[in-house]
């Protein structure tokens, strides 16, 4: 397992690459050129910016998370042929740098979705949280102007351009079904995943969060038989799979340990993070600590384990902790402290074969 962290840029990031590299065990950043609208071809001159401060700090930039897919792609629409070229450009100048895996989603419209971004727990921390009833009749003008309210911060996901188009984007997506959206997928692979394979990149699709469709938009990877699905589209070791355990966990459904199972030769990229999720089915992101939330971290990682897992993974969100104001999700503190608690479940699953005990 290598341990990874993500890191949104100069001035765009309360934490810096001082303390990351600082944090047990990290050996990159997950990075992305964050103001590129999706669609576009990533500058190689950005791209070359990123890589002389991550070579600076003495961190690897192999794991990018994400180059975004162009809502035409999604929808089907003829254009998608540029923007899939576009990624194809992007893809080949990433390569150049030394990137290995590109993490994606494709999901309508929407990255992440939450109704709350500092809802207290009990300790007085803060963390993301999301009322299944509240999304249900969610004013979505509201949520846009609440998100906007913060300038300093582009979220992925909430684009203030794709934003304004919200009412046209809904209005696009009037027709477009689950399989439709299947099929425009096969689509985007069929073309990426050999592209992507001669430049030896991994492409790893995230499940998508909350699993399972809002606002009436059709959503794929929500589980273990559409991951089973998705992977099968191009089978191919290229075309693999973002192992979030807090999306998959939002719904108590998926068993988690057997998707790593299932799936092992097929995931370059974990995010581990844990979810307490309510009878309700509403969700809040708790500590990393098995016992915190309900899903089974410990159980994850000894998964992973047992497949002997050489791909990347990062701790997802943290809460919000001793007194940090930060991007919400992702502070340094909680990560961090989530980083310790995934190398101690590790080291203690791997302590036959930590082999001598050597300091390095
Ligand atoms: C949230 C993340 C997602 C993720 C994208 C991947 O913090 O887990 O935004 O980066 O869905 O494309
Ligand atoms: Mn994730």
């Amino acid at each position: 397992m290598k341990m990874v962290f993500r890191w949104f840029g100069e001035g765009n990031d309360t934490v810096t690459l001082g303390q990351i590299k600082q944090i047990p065990g990290v050996e990159g950043i997950v990075w992305a050129l964050h103001d590129v609208p999706a669609g576009e071809e990533w500058p190689m001159d950005k791209i070359m910016q990123i890589k002389e401060v991550a070579d600076k700090a003495g961190l690897h930039m192999k794991v990018v998370e994400s180059v975004n897919i162009h809502e035409d792609i999604k929808l089907g629409l003829p254009s998608r042929d540029v923007y899939i070229d576009n990624y194809k450009k992007t893809i080949a100048k990433l390569a150049k740098v030394g990137v290995k895996v590109i993490c994606y989603n494709f999901m309508p419209v929407f990255d992440w979705v939450r109704t709350d971004l500092h809802k207290e727990l009990e300790d007085g921390s803060t963390a993301l949280f999301y009322e299944k009833e509240k999304v249900a009749h969610l004013n979505l003008e509201e949520q846009v102007k609440r998100i906007n309210a913060n300038p300093n911060f582009t979220m992925p996901g909430w684009e203030p351009e794709r934003l304004e188009r919200l009412s046209e984007l809904f209005e696009a997506y009037r027709d477009v079904t689950e399989e439709h959206l299947w099929a425009n997928a096969k689509y985007f692979l069929d073309e990426i995943i050999p592209f992507a394979a001669e430049h030896d990149i991994r492409m790893a699709i995230h499940p998508d969060d909350p699993p399972w469709p809002i606002f009436g938009l059709p959503r794929l990877i929500t589980g273990q038989a559409n991951i089973r699905r998705y992977l099968g589209l191009v089978d191919s070791p290229y075309n693999g799979l973002t192992l979030c355990s807090g999306s998959l966990g939002a719904n108590p459904a998926n068993d988690i340990v057997s998707i790593v199972h299932e799936f092992a030769d097929r995931i370059p990229f974990a995010h581990i993070r844990n979810v307490r999720v309510y009878d309700n089915g509403d969700f809040i992101e708790t500590s990393h600590r098995t016992t915190d939330g309900t899903v089974d971290i410990a159980g994850i990682v000894n998964a992973l384990s047992e497949n002997d897992y050489e791909g990347y993974c990062r701790p997802d969100h943290g809460r919000h902790i001793w007194g940090e104001q930060c991007r919400p999700g992702y502070g340094l503190y909680d990560r961090a402290l989530g980083i310790m608690y995934l190398w101690g479940l590790w080291d203690a699953n791997r302590r036959h074969s930590l082999g001598e005990r050597k300091v390095d």
